[in-house]
């Protein structure tokens, strides 16, 4: 069996981040998470990285050293997304204020330090919110690009239309500069967008199975999970929510959940009314060599069956 692979998760914890993370600690035969690095999106830096703390105690994993990285995007002002998850990120059940601290230090360091320290060709990031921590390190440490194994990243939406606009997902939409930057970086990337994510729900039974499972970890997601459902099922109609960001942990674990395409994407930055969007090459009408594996379709039983069974063991 080869080593466990190292990921440093880049996140905005709300519900489904958490779940990501927590998910891939519960694998430690397959990843070995060497940090947490925090980032303002779905709600500011202060609230994220409060967050991933209660998360990380929630499991009893406060070995887990957690960053605080960037209050705001590269070039804007910071857009967030109280109006799905609540002031907190976390509303919805009410978990205990973090007694343990964030680590010394700024994220976007900790994520050059921690990764120039393995072999080249060994770290993995995993992110789940907008890129601004990684542009940051990227801007910091340039041969970090070449160092990395690669991104694995949930942003993006090809035809599936967005999510905070009608042309961007929020994740890019909220730091479109820095997503082009990571997309221009020559890091291998695997991009989840909306188009994947919009077909894995968080179905009535779905949430039943946390809740009958009967832990507090099961009890918990629950109850996070029906507050973000009141927002999802009202703007989609659809029969549950997206668990959007536990699918990048769900790709690392069992890529063949997935199907999808190398192809080449650009990040819009300037258009007032496409801003923040990805355009996909799907057909290579460009002809520009591909610069990320494009994800689009999910076994939507196989993810939920996979992430909540890991999430359950802990
Ligand atoms: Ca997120």
């Amino acid at each position: 069996m080869p080593p466990p692979r190292a990921v440093i998760f880049d996140t905005d914890p709300s519900p489904d981040d958490a779940i990501a993370f927590l998910a891939a600690l519960a694998s430690p035969e397959q990843l070995e998470v060497l940090a947490i690095t925090a980032v303002a999106g779905n709600v500011p830096v202060e609230l994220t990285s409060k967050n991933a703390l209660k998360a990380l105690e929630l499991a009893g994993r406060t070995d887990i050293p957690v960053y605080k990285g960037a209050a705001a995007p590269l070039v804007r002002p910071l857009v967030t997304a109280e109006h799905v998850h609540g002031r907190t990120g976390f509303d919805g059940y009410a978990l205990p204020e973090p007694a343990t601290a964030l680590q010394p230090g700024f994220a976007p360091d900790a994520i050059v330090e921690l990764a120039m320290s393995r072999p080249a060709g060994s770290v993995t990031l995993c992110c789940l919110a907008p890129l601004t921590n990684i542009a940051l390190a990227l801007a910091r440490e340039p041969r970090l690009a070449r160092h990395l194994a690669g991104i694995v990243l949930m942003g993006g939406a090809m035809s599936e239309g967005g999510n905070i606009t009608p042309a961007a997902e929020f994740n890019f939409y909220v730091d479109p500069e820095a997503a082009a930057r990571v997309f221009a970086s020559g890091i291998p990337i695997v991009m989840i967008p909306l188009d994947c994510t919009h077909q894995a729900l968080i179905t009535d039974a779905r949430l039943e199975a946390l809740r009958s499972a009967g832990t507090p970890i099961g009890n918990a997601f629950y109850h996070l999970l029906e507050f973000n459902k009141r927002f999802d099922r009202a703007k989609y109609g659809w029969p549950g929510g997206p668990l959007h960001d536990a699918t990048v942990t769900a790709y690392l674990l069992s890529p063949e959940l997935f199907a999808g395409r190398d192809v080449f994407v650009a990040i819009e930055c300037a258009s007032p009314l496409t801003l923040g969007a990805s355009v996909v090459d799907w057909w290579g009408v460009t002809g520009r060599p591909a610069n990320a594996l494009v994800l689009r379709t999910i076994d939507a039983e196989g993810y939920f069956n996979l992430i909540f069974e890991r999430l359950l063991s802990l």
